[in-house]
């Protein structure tokens, strides 16, 4: 097949799952178009069959905002022509499902729209009165539509009176490259005295609640001796650094930044922290969980899809620091359930997400979506 990919390029869950699969789909014969503002994150190095088309933003003094809907409609118009593709892989449907739509309307209906609902784009953003209609429409008006958990297809209905069809198919994690690796020198790095690793993986939006891995952490580290690693970047950093130092963590507290490679972080670190206030997947507890490290999530969306409670971590209700932190000692104070827990990740992660598994329920969804309007 002939499949354009739009996503954003940014640091994010929508944005690696659109890249992997795109990838993924490439080595399996398909030829893929990604579309977007710049080149996506993980699109790294030399593929064959993978391509990438930059929207070209265009200013004038009239436009005081950035048009980026239509320039990206324009887009995806002229990459279905000269490249006749089957169809278009939107993923967050704001606003790539809207530029979708028009770019079909413009097409006289020759492209099939197949649109990925990932989370705020529904939970959050998608709510705002300004984007409602539309974001509506560009749904219903989508050839085939999925969304990564069970609990984002409900929101999905409830939220905005669907009744279109929506396939859910979860997110997903390549077990070959996700995979607990030797890691004595990241560990003997951060963590000297062979103290316990714990590690949160985010964009430090306001949804994802750094504050509290702080505040978890810092009841772990009157108990255990301990090291936090923070990876990612976002608007609530610079709080977080305050906090840290504020409860005299600054030690202790590594805020590395954005990070490529996770593999040796993770696998230097003994439990990752998720205590996020809405997750309709939580992509980072799973490439967590591939590499043997359990997870304390919170109780929210589509984490408790992902996390068996007292089998890959513990799962408490947003908010509730003293549990998270008791659940978390519990763990890193027993060797014997904490190997246990270490292996029921890697077999949840392999068993239920790998990445074959998975895109091939995507590739099956495209045929089933493309034979459907023929
Ligand atoms: O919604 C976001 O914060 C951004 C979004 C993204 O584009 O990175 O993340 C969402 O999509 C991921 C991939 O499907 C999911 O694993 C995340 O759980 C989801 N984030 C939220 O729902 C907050």
């Amino acid at each position: 097949m002939r499949i354009g990919i739009v996503c954003y390029p940014t640091y994010g869950g929508s944005g690696v799952v659109a890249t992997e699969l795109g990838k993924s789909l490439a080595a399996k014969g398909h030829q893929i178009h990604f579309i977007s503002y710049a080149l996506p994150m993980r699109l790294d190095g030399f593929q064959g069959n993978v391509f990438f088309h930059e929207v070209e933003m265009t200013s004038y003094p009239l436009f005081e905002f950035p048009l980026y809907t239509p320039a990206l409609a324009s887009k995806i118009v002229e990459v279905a022509r000269f490249e006749k593709l089957d169809l278009v892989h939107a993923h967050y449907a704001i606003p790539h499902a809207i530029s979708a739509y028009l770019a079909r309307e413009i097409l006289k209906k020759e492209l099939k729209i197949i649109t990925t609902l990932h989370g705020t784009d529904i939970t959050l953003v998608g709510l705002e009165p300004s984007f409602l209609p539309a974001m509506k429409f560009s749904i219903e008006q989508s050839d085939g539509v999925t969304a990564v958990s069970r609990f984002l297809r409900e929101k999905t209905t409830t939220n905005y009176g669907i009744d279109k069809e929506i396939m859910v198919i979860p997110n997903f994690v390549e077990t070959g490259k996700y995979r607990r690796i030797p890691c004595d020198e990241v560990r003997e790095r951060f963590a000297p005295k062979q103290e316990k690793i714990l590690i949160h993986v985010s964009n430090f939006r306001i949804v994802k609640r750094v504050p509290d891995v702080i505040r978890i952490f810092h009841e772990v580290q009157k108990r255990i001796p301990s090291r936090l690693l923070l990876v990612g970047d976002g608007p609530d950093r610079s709080n977080c650094e305050i906090l840290a130092r504020e409860l005299g963590l600054q030690d202790h507290v590594r805020f590395l930044g954005k990070q490529i490679e996770l593999v040796p972080l993770l696998s230097a670190s003994d439990l990752m922290l998720m205590p996020s206030q809405s997750e309709s997947f939580g992509l980072s507890a799973l490439e967590a969980m591939a590499c043997e490290v359990p997870v304390i999530s919170s109780s929210v969306g589509g984490l408790p899809e992902l996390q068996v409670h007292g089998e890959t971590g513990y799962i408490a209700e947003i908010g509730d620091i003293d549990r998270m932190a008791r659940y978390a000692i519990e763990l890193l104070t027993n060797d014997v359930k904490h190997a246990l827990f270490r292996k029921a990740c890697r077999k949840r992660a392999v068993d239920n997400f790998d990445e074959q598994r998975i895109v091939n329920q995507y590739e099956a969804y495209y045929v089933q979506c493309l034979e459907a309007a023929s």
